[in-house]
């Protein structure tokens, strides 16, 4: 089953927004699989966003996701990864649609509270980095026959 990676950023957090983004994965009807809090090491926050590391951002970035606790997950689903990062929204909080999370609570892309993967192989790298195999899940929703037909 596709499973993706979700982080609520140290910005999401502060915010208190963890339970309303939450909620929406489960209300959508995706399967929580892990979840946790914790502060990122510098060294996995640079392994996370290794592909950005000639970004001129990246070490912003980097800083910014291990500045604080962030919530760690992965969620599960037929076509979870792309609908996720629908639910999340453009990269740019101000062009992102409302209804998504950034669209409805950010205005800068430095400070848009969410992560998703962008696609399964990525998923698959990167819970492997957040998450050990003992710290998942393996589980099956007794709502499943109300959610897939
Ligand atoms: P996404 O998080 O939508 O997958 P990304 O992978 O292109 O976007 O970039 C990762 C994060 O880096 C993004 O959530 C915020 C930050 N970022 C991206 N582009 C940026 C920019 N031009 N200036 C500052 N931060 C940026
Ligand atoms: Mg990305």
């Amino acid at each position: 089953m596709e499973r993706t990676f979700i982080a609520i950023k140290p910005d999401g957090v502060q915010r208190g927004l963890v339970g309303e983004i939450i909620g929406r994965f489960e209300a959508k009807g995706f399967t929580l699989i892990g979840l946790k809090l914790l502060i990122a090491s510098h060294e996995l926050a640079e392994q996370h966003y290794d592909i950005h590391k000639e970004r001129p951002f990246f070490k912003d970035l980097v800083s910014f996701i291990t500045s604080g606790p962030l919530v760690a997950m992965v969620w599960e689903g037929d076509g979870v990864v792309a609908s996720a990062r629908r639910i999340i929204g453009a990269t740019n909080p101000l062009t992102a649609e409302p209804g998504t999370i950034r669209g409805d609570f950010a205005v800068s892309i430095g400070r848009n509270i969410i992560h998703g993967s962008d696609a399964i192989e990525t998923a698959q790298r990167e819970i492997g980095l957040w998450f050990t195999d003992a710290e998942l899940a393996n589980w099956e929703s007794t709502m499943k026959p109300w959610l897939v037909e």
